[in-house]
């Protein structure tokens, strides 16, 4: 270790702390990322990544043993009552499907070879604005950079007293990774392209939605969604028998999905007054939890990752505070427009209607966290 080389302690090992580790630790820096659980494990079925994300991943090098794994869809359908009512091919959008395990996976080996430290077992429980971190364990570590990646509930941030709005939305989701199933799909309606996302929203009488997304050849994510007052909808193991009436041409993958215990998800947005606090960044859920309607809670998270270890290794190493304050009322905005629109598109349930990839929604998609002129662009544009 040189001098001269900077040091940064990260809480959480997620996709946001992940990303900000190895983005870091490519840029020079030493890393140490802590995670509580004793295991680097991805929670979680299956998740759609955006152009904004899968930027970064490029530009980390990850992006080839991604694709391994992953598909793109030929085709993002909306049924409402089992009517189609879009089918949007999304040309000239870049997207990909994949399961969460095989995203994380992806980023723990790119943030090992990338030469992070990451320390399983290790729980941080706060941190201070001149950089110190403390852990469980009662020991503390010094760093010119911390990072609070440590998700919806994070230690880092509430150590610091940073305000957090929270609200929540009136329907919520429970999430399972299961087969393919694709010739018994196929038996049951051979017309349909089983490739394609096929996002089936029940909304005459009771409301429920099946968000079918197929993750690779042979995994497929499936996504239940139903309003957290209806107990019967709601509750995990699934009602089989509800399902299966609601949702007959899913019988087949329904039937896994009820033999996996899963967990019900309420739908919730937190704002915070500010994201840092000296040299203190909060990044991912830790600072914006938001609906996954967009799909963009991770892609926000490796978006503000990517863009916080740039503005990290450009600061003076005198004044890291003033860098991290300059880089959130720059990034800021962008996930601010996305949560308040995936919030929007959740509470109205709009996206049953169909078409919704269009205009405003892509501005997230669509925004190119790695292209060091997007602030001019944008100046340019207005
Ligand atoms: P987390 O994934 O919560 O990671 C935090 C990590 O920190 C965990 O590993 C945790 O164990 C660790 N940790 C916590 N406390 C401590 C501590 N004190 N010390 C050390 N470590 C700690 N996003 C998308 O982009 N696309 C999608 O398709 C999508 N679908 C979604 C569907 C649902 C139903 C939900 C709920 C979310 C979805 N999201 C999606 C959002 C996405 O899952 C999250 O925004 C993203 O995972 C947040 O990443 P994170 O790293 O900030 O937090
Ligand atoms: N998109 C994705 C997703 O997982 C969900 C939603 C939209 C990829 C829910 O989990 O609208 O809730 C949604």
């Amino acid at each position: 270790m040189s001098a001269q080389q900077r040091h940064a302690e990260i809480s959480g090992a997620g996709f946001a702390g992940l990303t900000a580790a190895a983005a870091l630790a490519q840029r020079g820096w030493s890393v140490r990322l802590h995670e509580r659980s004793d295991e680097l494990r991805a929670e979680g079925a299956g998740i759609v990544l955006w152009g904004n994300s899968l930027k970064v991943l490029q530009r980390l090098g990850a992006l080839h043993d991604l694709k391994a794994r992953a598909m793109r869809p030929p085709a993002y359908e909306t049924r409402t009552d089992n009517a189609i009512v879009s089918q949007e091919r999304l040309e000239g959008v870049d997207w990909m499907t994949m399961t969460r395990p095989h995203l994380h996976e992806t980023l723990v080996r790119t943030a090992r070879e990338s030469g992070v430290e990451l320390v399983a077992g290790s729980e941080v429980t706060g941190a201070t604005a001149d950089g110190t971190v403390t852990f469980a364990d009662g020991s503390t570590a010094e760093a010119d950079l911390v990072i609070g990646a440590d998700g919806v509930g994070s230690a880092v941030r509430d150590s610091l007293g940073f305000q957090v709005d929270r609200q929540r939305s009136r329907d919520g989701i429970t999430r399972f990774l299961v087969p393919r199933r694709k010739a018994e799909l196929a038996a049951l309606e051979p017309d349909t392209e089983w490739d394609n996302v096929i996002d089936f929203w029940n909304m005459s009488g009771r409301v429920l939605r099946v968000l079918y997304t197929p993750a690779n050849d042979d995994e497929l994510y499936i996504a239940l969604m139903s309003p957290a007052a209806d107990a019967q909808g709601s509750q995990v193991p699934i009602d089989l028998a509800l399902w299966q009436q609601e949702f007959p041409q899913l019988a087949p993958v329904l039937e896994d999905a009820a033999t996996i215990a899963g967990r019900y998800y309420g739908y919730q947005t937190t704002r915070l007054d500010r994201w840092t606090e000296g040299s203190v960044a909060l990044i991912g859920d830790a600072a914006h939890a938001m609906c996954p309607a967009l799909a963009q809670g991770a892609g926000c998270a490796m978006m503000n990752a990517w863009t916080l270890a740039e503005a990290a290794t450009r600061a003076d190493a005198t004044d890291v505070a003033g860098a991290l304050v300059e880089w959130e009322r720059v990034e800021r905005p962008f996930t601010d427009r996305c949560q308040d629109r995936s919030q929007h598109y959740a509470d109205s349930r709009s996206m049953s209607q169909g078409g919704q990839f269009a205009g405003d929604i892509l501005e997230t998609a669509q925004y190119d966290p790695t292209d060091a002129r997007r602030h001019d662009l944008q100046e340019v544009a207005r």
